[in-house]
């Protein structure tokens, strides 16, 4: 049976992928070019620096390390300036009551993002206590679709992969979640998705019941 559910932070909980695609777009500008909001597609569940040097690729540009990490850390406070916007009503739809009902159900609730600012973001959404482990850019060596966030998310949850559902936004993370031997479960369009068992636009109306059965878990 299902024993926990993990949760990537940005485009699942919240919608800061609009705000990395601002602070990404300034910075390509700045070099004379634009980014597309289909590239853009191409650097969720990304790392920073990984995210900036696919960026620079798509501009032909080429910057020494030093200039790479000057103009990293001009996005990041780009990026958390917009944060400051964020409000609890702010989660995505659906999400609190998911959330709850996984809670009712006793199934364990993890956080798998590869952002460093995880941590804040779940601070302004006040939802810090929701999740048991917290995995973030923080804590992890090899970036999505390496499987190591989602595999430390079940050990510090002290569950089995298998019984482990990931909820993803980016076809990174999905490639992550199916790596780690669990279900994955897409959220967004599923052309860009297709490699998750599943696919749904968002967690309204979204039932556990129907969810497990879907994956084929046993009854809870
Ligand atoms: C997120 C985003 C990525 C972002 C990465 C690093 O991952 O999807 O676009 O580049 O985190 O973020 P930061 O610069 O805040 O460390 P996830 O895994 O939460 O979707
Ligand atoms: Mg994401």
């Amino acid at each position: 049976a299902l024993q926990a559910c993990l949760f990537d932070l940005d485009g699942v909980i919240v919608d800061t992928a609009q705000y990395h695609y601002i602070a990404w777009r300034e910075l390509a500008q700045r070099y004379g070019f634009d980014l597309t909001l289909e590239q853009n597609e191409l650097l969720k569940g990304i790392g920073r620096m990984e995210s900036l040097d696919i960026i620079l690729k798509l501009g032909e540009v080429d910057l020494p390390m030093e200039e790479r990490v000057v103009q990293a850390t001009i996005k990041n406070e780009r990026y958390l300036e917009l944060c400051q916007q964020i409000v609890p009503s702010d989660a995505l739809p659906g999400v609190h009551d998911f959330l709850k009902e996984l809670q009712d159900n006793d199934i364990k609730i993890g956080l798998g993002s590869a952002s460093k600012n995880a941590p804040l973001i779940l601070e302004r959404l006040q939802m810090t206590p929701v999740f048991e482990a917290l995995i973030d850019g923080n804590r992890v060596t090899k970036g999505k679709p390496d499987p190591q966030v989602f595999l430390l998310g079940a050990q510090e949850l002290g569950v089995d992969p298998a019984a482990t559902i990931v909820f993803e936004d980016a076809l990174a993370g999905v490639q992550a979640g199916n790596a780690a031997g669990m279900k994955t479960v897409g959220i967004g369009q599923v052309d860009v998705l297709s490699e998750a068992d599943m696919v749904l636009p968002g967690f309204e109306a979204l039932q556990l019941a129907s969810l497990t059965e879907a994956l084929g878990f046993e009854r809870i």
